[in-house]
């Protein structure tokens, strides 16, 4: 069975970079693309997947749809310091032709759940969890049909919000907390993995290398990415959301370990925190698995090929 993916988003840099490799990697197929406020606020978030679509050449089949305009109990925070005012600033993007799904996305992503076979269906989250949460609260029954959930959030003692926190679990850390303790698998692809997935000159000139429209795009992106990454320290801006797609599509790509996995809900310091028990062996009931490491090296070889086989 095709692995079909539901990307549910807030495009933002890396998520673009992320649907890009779902669009272009033969191993996996994208049923949906579900958007969600976080890294700027709705509207603009979900201008930009539709303007990503336009320039991947997207089958207009696949349904967007836009979702959760505000976390579930905190008021909206956004990170213009990374992705601009736009949420996607950098490139010069194809004016959207497409038309946006009527459908609320949590409705989008129920229904895309419910109609598809047992096991069929794999949720991407790259962006706080509040589509996914409250879709588990309005049908519960999504839990048993979907494969797993893989989203980009979290780390273990390590943070890019607060000192312990990530942003995009700790911009909603509710409805994260909802989605980890369903009860389906759920593998956290965290900060210690995704600041493996680095952009160093060696791989941007493989990238520019690659020659298609999508590339040079990706290489637009980065250029804005990588300078705003640099004020903050970093010598090779690290790519997150794609670490997801990467996981999917090839396993072997990321180091996971099994174990419980909770969000500190009620922190003074520690709000958002991901806590991953990793003392012994986890009990045979336990379905959460938490990404520790990435290699880099094969990680962009996907991308690049999913890249050149783009417009
Ligand atoms: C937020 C992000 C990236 C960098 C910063 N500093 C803040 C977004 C990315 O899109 C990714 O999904 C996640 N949130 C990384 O924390
Ligand atoms: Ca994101």
């Amino acid at each position: 069975m095709t692995r079909r993916l539901i990307l549910d988003c807030d495009p933002g840099h890396d998520d673009a970079i992320a649907i890009l490799l779902a669009a272009g990697d033969p191993g996996v197929e994208i049923a949906a693309i579900t958007t969600v406020s976080g890294n700027q606020s709705i509207e603009k978030v979900t201008r930009n997947a539709l303007q990503i679509a336009e320039l991947a050449g997207l089958d207009a089949r696949i349904p967007i749809a836009q979702g959760a305009h505000r976390p579930l109990l905190r008021e909206a925070e956004h990170a213009p310091e990374y992705h601009g005012e736009s949420g996607l600033d950098g490139p010069r993007l194809p004016e959207p032709t497409r038309a946006l799904d009527p459908r609320h996305a949590v409705q989008l992503i129920i229904d895309t759940v419910m109609a598809s076979e047992p096991g069929e269906i794999t949720l991407v989250p790259t962006g706080a969890l509040t589509n996914i949460a409250l879709a588990v609260r309005l049908e519960p029954r999504i839990v048993e049909r979907v494969r797993e959930v893989v989203f980009m959030g979290g780390g273990v003692h390590v943070g890019n919000h607060g000192p312990f926190s990530e942003f995009n679990v700790a911009i909603d850390p509710e409805a994260a907390a909802i989605v980890i303790d369903a009860g389906w698998p759920v593998t956290m692809i965290g900060l210690d993995a995704t600041h493996q997935a680095v952009v160093t000159p060696e791989i941007r000139s493989r990238l520019d290398a690659v020659g298609t429209r999508s590339a040079a795009f990706v290489g637009e992106l980065l250029d804005f990415y990588g300078a705003a990454y640099a004020v903050y320290g970093f010598e090779h801006p690290p790519v997150h959301d794609p670490v997801t797609v990467a996981q999917v599509i090839d396993p072997t790509l990321v180091r996971t370990v099994r174990a419980p996995l909770a969000v500190e809900l009620t922190g003074t310091h520690t709000l958002g925190m991901t806590v991953a028990d990793l003392r012994a062996e986890a009990p045979e009931a336990c379905c959460t698995w938490v990404a520790l490491g990435v290699e880099n090296d094969r990680f962009w070889t996907l991308v690049e090929s999913a890249l050149a086989r783009l417009p």
